[in-house]
């Protein structure tokens, strides 16, 4: 009867990648209304009113604030998502991405 090997096996190395990220930024502009902006944070984002406000109020005195990081896909759906939802108030609100690193 052969033995049976008792040897430790060596772990096999399982390479679980991470997705590169993406930054999805708000973009200042002259036009839309501070209110608007902070709501569309909080509904597409689930942002707080406080955290919706700091994020409104950087992008107004910078140009721009990231709102936050996604993976590609995720990233530029939502982007897209808060675009849109100025554009329908007619406002030109916008929201873009940029790869993290
Ligand atoms: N700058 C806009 C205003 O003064 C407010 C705003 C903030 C717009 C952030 C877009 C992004 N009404």
């Amino acid at each position: 009867m052969s033995d049976v090997d008792t040897r430790l096996k060596p772990k096999a190395k399982t390479k679980t990648e991470r997705p590169p990220l993406y930054k999805l930024i708000l973009l200042n502009d002259d036009y839309t209304p501070r209110d608007f902006v902070v709501t569309v944070l909080k509904s597409i984002f689930r942002m707080s009113e406080g955290e919706a406000m700091g994020v409104m109020l950087t992008a107004h005195q910078q140009g721009a604030c990231v709102v936050a990081v996604f993976t590609k896909e995720v990233a530029e759906a939502k982007a897209q998502q808060a675009t849109d939802a100025g554009q329908s108030q007619g406002y030109p609100l916008a929201f873009t991405t940029e790869k993290e690193g």
